[in-house]
């Protein structure tokens, strides 16, 4: 199954890498037409040749590219193609032509011939199209998207016909959703093709870590790895080998592995003497310290030219450990107290497509602010960005795209661990990932809720051993049904905001009447993963009013003095994320005004009065630790 290898796109000696970002061809199919695109085999020849087409960036939404409302608002089948040529030498190599993320659902022909599909946004998948390649000719590759979501899609939303034809066109629809984010669409993340040897490459790779201290206080690493080998039907082994080097290149172990006649998996164990440990930021002299694990798998070829064929591929890991109890989440044994944000994939014009710059941006506000932790609301973010959270010992709770579910039937249930598997596959060995977060904000308090999500977290857990799972609920303690089965207790919590609305003066109060009901329920580490308040950029009063800086500041202060009593009293308080970032577009509404103004900065990443306000506490908290 695809999921099952996600490795990340990367060239090596064997290994050429082609972008194909750029200006694609765009088309939306025409009104009160969906399906006009597959009737007429649009992919069949250039889009060009079977209608008007537009120019589209590639990665990006498409939403906020033109001035043309259909496109904003788009909800269908979408339309992408590019011309695209490949390198001659590339005839006697496997092809596999990648996308970082294409929301929603993707079919993807090349040269007019079905390539394959995939359903699900904000992750990746591959597709080998070896054989459908031209080499020394025009290729041109086609993909439709579409957008529509239905309650049985992750996330979920529901498709509404008003047939009252005397107040509405023929054939309108409205298309709601079980979140609050602008739903933004297209082919999000970069698009690349990446060729490895035919006669053997190396699939997939999982590395774990553990390591114990002698009483010198030296650490000694063990990394236990599992490879999976292909090798084509002629092809024999030759020689299998892992190394493992360090920040500085240097090789600190090399192991020539004994040789499995057939395709399938190798599995072994180094230990790294005097290793050195990945640390979140703030918790100890390395954060971020990656190793990398080489490995070089040779095949003897019976191919035309004979000899021997050589796949090598360098994934980066570092050696620490997670484990949590019923008080806390602990990193490499000590205690980790989340400081941290919610945050989305979203700025001005790119919309959810990916931004190197936005990237770097982010993490150096993040750093700025003090903060040692993230959560990918509501979706798992790119790839480029975990990179960053890696190297620079940022924690990071991975969530799954499964926001505000309701109904928790059959299919749904299928579907999510499809994604917690193609999640996992995708960020198994990041250092920084300590939590999977299955999704956020289900309707928990539905007795359907129970069973579905233990049998959701019972998956993740198979596939992954290593780390603590969450599910980030919003129901009252007494209701839900999902927090039962999971390592951590994480509430979205929003007194002062969306009760007692204005009403800085009883949050703290009911904060700590609300953790500790949340403690007697479950017994288990409690994190308040929400808690936030509009706030218009510039927007000033004294005393402090709604919608002002002012009262952003002063809301966050009043939670601040409810988590300080907490952190001061009680084993179990594991922390607080405040929501959010920055400001981030919202659905059409009125409750908010084309934006969710809730940032510490706005969305062009300016800081408000908050942003100052949470830096001199996480700084704080960080001079504690
Ligand atoms: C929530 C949701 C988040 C929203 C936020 C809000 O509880 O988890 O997606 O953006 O509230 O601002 O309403």
């Amino acid at each position: 199954s695809p999921a099952s290898s996600l490795l990340y796109p990367r060239a090596s000696e064997s290994r050429d890498l082609v972008s194909l970002d750029g200006i694609w061809q765009f088309r939306v199919s025409p009104p009160g037409d969906p399906n006009a695109g597959f009737r007429e085999a649009w992919y069949s020849a250039r889009l060009s040749e079977s209608g008007t087409t537009i120019p589209m960036p590639v990665p990006c939404s498409f939403n906020d590219i033109t001035a043309d409302d259909e496109i904003r608002n788009y909800i269908g089948w979408a339309w992408y193609d590019r011309e695209l040529y490949v390198p001659s030498g590339w005839s006697d190599r496997r092809v596999v032509l990648r996308f970082g993320s294409v929301n929603y659902n993707a079919v993807v022909w090349v040269n007019g011939h079905s390539a394959g599909s995939h359903e699900g946004g904000h992750l990746p998948f591959e597709l080998e199209v070896t054989s459908l390649l031209k080499m020394g000719a025009a290729n041109w590759l086609t993909v439709a998207v579409n957008n529509t979501l239905d309650l049985e899609t992750i996330p979920q939303g529901k498709i509404t016909f008003k047939d009252d034809t005397t107040r509405y066109p023929e054939g309108y629809f409205e298309q709601s959703y079980n979140f609050e984010y602008f739903h933004y669409a297209g082919i999000h993340r970069s698009v690349q093709l990446f060729t490895t040897p035919l006669a053997v490459h190396i699939q997939d790779i999982t590395i774990t870590t553990n390591f114990s201290t002698d009483s010198s206080g030296l650490w000694t690493a063990y990394v236990s790895y599992e490879v999976d080998v292909v090798r084509s039907a002629k092809a024999s082994a030759r020689s299998s080998l892992v190394k493992i080097r360090d920040q500085r290149g240097r090789a600190v172990h090399f192991k020539s592995l004994p040789l499995l006649p057939k395709n399938g998996r190798i599995r072994g164990m180094v230990t790294i003497p005097n290793a050195t440990l990945w640390w979140p930021v703030g918790m100890g002299e390395t954060p971020g310290f990656q190793y990398t694990l080489e490995v070089v798998e040779t095949a003897d070829t019976a191919t035309r030219r004979g000899g021997s064929e050589m796949d090598v591929y360098r994934q980066l890991f570092g050696v620490r450990t997670v484990t949590w109890d019923s008080d806390r989440l602990y990193v490499n044994n000590r205690p980790f107290y989340f400081r941290g944000f919610g945050k989305h994939e979203d700025a001005n014009i790119v919309g959810r497509g990916l931004s190197l710059p936005l990237i770097m941006r982010d993490i150096n506000l993040i750093v700025w602010s003090g903060a040692n932790s993230f959560r990918t609301s509501h979706y798992p973010y790119a790839e480029e960005l975990l990179d960053q959270t890696d190297a620079a010992g940022i924690v990071v709770i991975d969530e799954s795209p499964a926001i505000g579910l309701e109904g928790f039937g059959a299919t749904l249930l299928a579907k999510h661990k499809r994604v917690m598997e193609e999640l996992v596959a995708r960020d198994k060995n990041r250092p920084s990932v300590l939590v999977w977060s299955l999704g956020n904000e289900p309707q928990s308090a539905e007795e359907a809720a129970g069973p579905y999500f233990k049998a959701v977290y019972d998956h993740t857990r198979a596939l992954d051993p290593t780390r603590a799972i969450t599910t980030v609920v919003s129901v009252g303690a007494d209701k839900d049904q999902a927090s039962a089965s999971m390592d951590l207790v994480l509430i979205n919590r929003y007194f002062g905001w969306y009760s007692d609305s204005g009403r800085a003066e009883v949050i703290e109060r009911q904060m700590l009447t609300e953790a500790a009901a949340w403690r007697r329920t479950f017994g288990k580490p409690l994190v308040v993963s929400e808690y936030g308040a509009g706030s218009v950029a510039g927007l000033r009063d004294l005393p402090a009013f709604i919608w002002t800086e002012d009262y952003q500041a002063e809301f966050l202060r009043q939670y601040h003095k409810a988590f300080d009593k907490l952190i001061s009293t009680e084993t179990w308080f594991a922390g607080e994320m405040v929501w959010n970032f920055a400001d981030f577009a919202v659905p059409r509404e009125y409750i908010r005004p084309q934006f969710c103004m809730k940032g510490m900065f706005t969305r062009e990443r300016k800081p408000k009065l908050a942003a100052y306000v949470l830096r001199d506490r996480y700084t704080r908290l960080a001079e504690l630790e």
